[in-house]
């Protein structure tokens, strides 16, 4: 066994004495501590990384770790063991080293075959595991009961040390295992909406959390921290800055602060990418034009990631936002998206990276339905980009709204890796104040069946690559973090940048299952606040869209900034960007005809998904409005007419968030004080908004039907002008 060591902060490093350098042990008394701990001020900086003892329940269920043998040689060895240092301690709470479950207890060895003889010794099968997948084994050795994280590589081993971390924080017993863990989906990444004056688009958690300004002298220890974060359920790149990207952060003196950031994510199995501007070859390098097929524009673009790769060995790549709300792009010079991202993925090929070409894109001067554009533009497009090439596709064929069917590229380019994009920031679900768990959504929308390779063509099959042969696979989640000290803006929108996560490495993961799981580690273990705390989360989202336009309403926000309810918003510079468009609310109905009598959007789906679509009476009723212009009185499968039962959708949702604030409201003495006060506050705010989007709906949907409130329904208290008139020039998030 190597000597042991006591248990000492990471700068005890130092000390090491030179023939252990390549294994370090340590001592730990993991005593759960029994019973609830006492709650102490948080301010949810430590997301779900707190590392509270998991309470008297789960401390017989867990034998403990009495010695750890983590590798800390490399970067990412060194992070391991630093992690698993901080969280086994701060576990222990207060318990002495060598307390009376030590000698007992079990230990745990982390790293891989090539780092640590002991694993090596094992023989465990590691085929299949690829470079980021882990096995984590109860097994004996040298006589000691043991939890083994052996990987092929340390970026594997690290997630299996925050794996068993996770099991230990959720009250867990480490025996018995025999856990493979392999990543579903190769490149898991965040994308910043964020610009380089630290205002971030859509953002609604403080500024920017890159510092662009003191960087790279300053490297604030937040970045870490975020790496962390990311590292604990698997996100492996982020892309930090804004698709509406601005050229500059490719000139040299934002290089070397992209690369200082790189160098703080890199042990934590991070790379970084950025967002690239078509125009950038004019707008700082000079040329006269940025046409993809021009000689001169492709040797710039080579040279600059030439350039990028000298200071950023590993960096992931780019993203493109191109034609697309007045981005420039290959079609400023008659060329396709395609001519356009393979030149970019030319110039990164050598290096090894990537080119993920977002396909949001719509025009409005293409007459046709804003919900067809993407499809019609990148279908033919299909088999003709390079092979480093995702196409990054919106979950829905709007604009992440509340609900929205599934996007018909999803199985309708099967030559061509399709990424997913999620937005993780709530844009269109209230900001940050309200509470709206997105886990379902994406679910909903990974477990959608394509049925273009007959039934079980899922979503989560497109994109991870098994429907097709992909092997370059990725997702993408537009991150909801900031400089606020909660990272998210709320406490419970951490939970959103968490769940992101985990279906990012395994998008089978039930929604539930990660409610529960964040809510241990964030919260509490006590079944007293993990049960109801789990129902909120899981009534939140269908509570968001009942109060802002159930049965398919979309787009009927507020103008620019998105901010509350604007079901009455017409005219303007395009008419795809109103709500009168999506809705088409007259006297006789409501709803976008998208059947094949209509815009015809249905048949850009696989067939037995189309027919449902056409067909008024099979189309789910919760996408009824967004396929089908019915009248007023449309039958629904309630008995109810269509108008009363749109009414009591818009009742429904603001009960719910009523419940959830008397839920919330039970857990006072639970939950520290300090965060159950913020989110008490928030749901008030929450439930005032909520209020305020079904009477402004209601009333300007009264005044186009012309009908009366079913029975027992309160009318808004306000006039539809009112509403109308209401201003938020200065609500946050806005496109500047
Ligand atoms: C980054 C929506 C948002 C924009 C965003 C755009 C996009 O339109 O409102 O802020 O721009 O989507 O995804 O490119």
């Amino acid at each position: 066994m190597p000597k042991m060591l006591p248990l000492t902060p990471a700068t005890g490093e130092m000390r090491r004495p030179r023939a252990v350098r390549f294994a370090l042990s340590l001592l730990f008394g993991i005593t759960l501590l029994a019973g609830a701990p006492a709650l102490q001020a948080e301010d949810g900086y430590q997301l779900w990384l707190r590392y509270a003892a998991p309470g008297a329940a789960s401390a017989t269920a867990s034998p403990g770790i009495s010695q750890l043998v983590a590798i800390a040689d490399s970067p990412v060895q060194k992070a391991t063991q630093h992690e698993l240092q901080r969280g086994l301690q701060a576990l222990s709470g207060a318990a002495p080293v060598g307390a009376k479950t030590v000698t007992r207890a079990g230990g745990l060895l982390v790293g891989t075959p090539a780092s640590s003889p002991q694993i090596a010794r094992l023989g465990l099968d590691l085929d299949g595991l690829g470079r980021e997948g882990y096995r984590i084994r109860s097994a004996v050795v040298d006589g000691h009961a043991t939890t083994v994280v052996a990987a092929n590589e340390d970026v594997g081993a690290l997630y299996g040390a925050f794996h068993v971390l996770r099991l230990l924080q959720t009250g867990q017993p480490l025996r018995d295992l025999d856990i493979h863990e392999t990543p579903r989906i190769a490149v898991r990444v965040l994308n910043h909406w964020d610009n380089l004056d630290r205002y971030v688009e859509r953002g609604y958690a403080g500024q920017s959390i890159w510092d662009w300004h003191r960087l790279p002298g300053w490297l604030d220890p937040r970045y870490t921290d975020y790496a962390r974060a990311n590292a604990s359920i698997g996100i492996n790149g982020t892309v930090l800055n804004n698709v509406n990207a601005n050229a500059e952060v490719l000139t040299p003196m934002y290089l070397d602060k992209v690369a200082a950031i790189a160098g703080m994510l890199r042990p934590y199995g991070m790379k970084v990418y950025l967002s690239a501007r078509f125009s950038a070859p004019m707008e700082i390098g000079g040329l006269a034009t940025a046409d993809p097929l021009d000689a001169g524009v492709q040797r710039w673009w080579k040279t600059k990631a030439d350039e990028v790769y000298a200071l950023n060995p590993d960096f992931g790549g780019f993203l493109v936002k191109a034609n697309s709300e007045g981005q420039p792009g290959p079609q400023d010079y008659g060329r396709s998206h395609a001519d356009g991202a393979n030149m970019l993925a030319d110039a990164v090929a050598p290096h090894g990276g990537i080119v993920m070409w977002r396909a949001f894109v719509y025009s409005d001067e293409e007459p046709v339905d804003r919900a067809k554009q993407a499809y019609n533009e990148f279908v033919p497009l299909d088999g003709t980009f390079r092979d480093n090439v995702l196409v990054q596709v919106k979950n829905g064929a709007i604009d992440f709204q509340p609900r929205e069917p599934f996007h018909p590229l999803f199985g309708a380019m099967p030559k061509t890796p399709l990424m997913m994009e999620f937005q993780i920031t709530k844009e269109y679900l209230g900001f940050s104040t309200h509470l709206a768990y997105k886990a379902p959504l994406y679910e909903e929308v990974l477990d959608a069946d394509t049925e273009v390779q007959g039934p079980g063509s899922t979503v989560a099959r497109v994109i991870d690559g098994s429907l097709d042969g992909h092997a370059l696979t990725g997702i993408a989640g537009v991150a909801n973090i900031g400089s606020d000290r909660n990272w998210s803006g709320s406490h419970f929108d951490q939970a959103n940048w968490y769940a992101f996560g985990r279906l990012a490495w395994n998008p089978d993961l039930a929604s539930r299952d990660i409610a529960a799981e964040w809510t241990r580690m964030t919260f509490s273990n006590d079944p007293a606040v993990v049960e109801p705390v789990v129902g909120m989360m899981m009534a939140s989202r269908e509570a968001v869209v009942d109060y802002t336009g159930a049965l398919g309403l979309h787009h009927v926000m507020g103008r620019g900034h998105h901010y509350g309810p604007g079901p009455w918003v017409e005219g303007g510079p395009r008419a795809d960007w109103t709500s009168v468009y999506f809705h088409r609310a007259d006297a006789n109905g409501i709803g976008f005809d998208r059947t094949r009598r209509g815009s015809d959007a249905v048949s850009q789906y696989a067939p037995p998904v189309a027919e449902i679509f056409d067909d008024v009476a099979r189309t789910p009723e919760e996408f009824l409005l967004w396929f089908h212009h019915v009248p007023w009185n449309h039958p629904m499968r309630s008995g109810r007419p269509l108008w009363d039962e749109l009414v009591l959708r818009y009742d429904r949702g603001v009960g719910t968030v009523r419940d959830m604030r008397a839920t919330w409201a039970g857990l006072d003495g639970r939950i520290d004080a300090e965060r159950h006060a913020q989110v008490a506050a928030f749901l008030a705010i929450q439930q005032d908004e909520a209020q305020w989007w079904r009477d402004a709906s209601i009333a300007y949907f009264q005044s186009i039907s012309g009908l009366p409130l079913p029975a027992g329904v309160a009318p808004p208290p306000h006039p539809l002008g009112y509403y109308k008139a209401l201003e938020f020039p200065h609500a946050p998030g806005d496109t500047q």
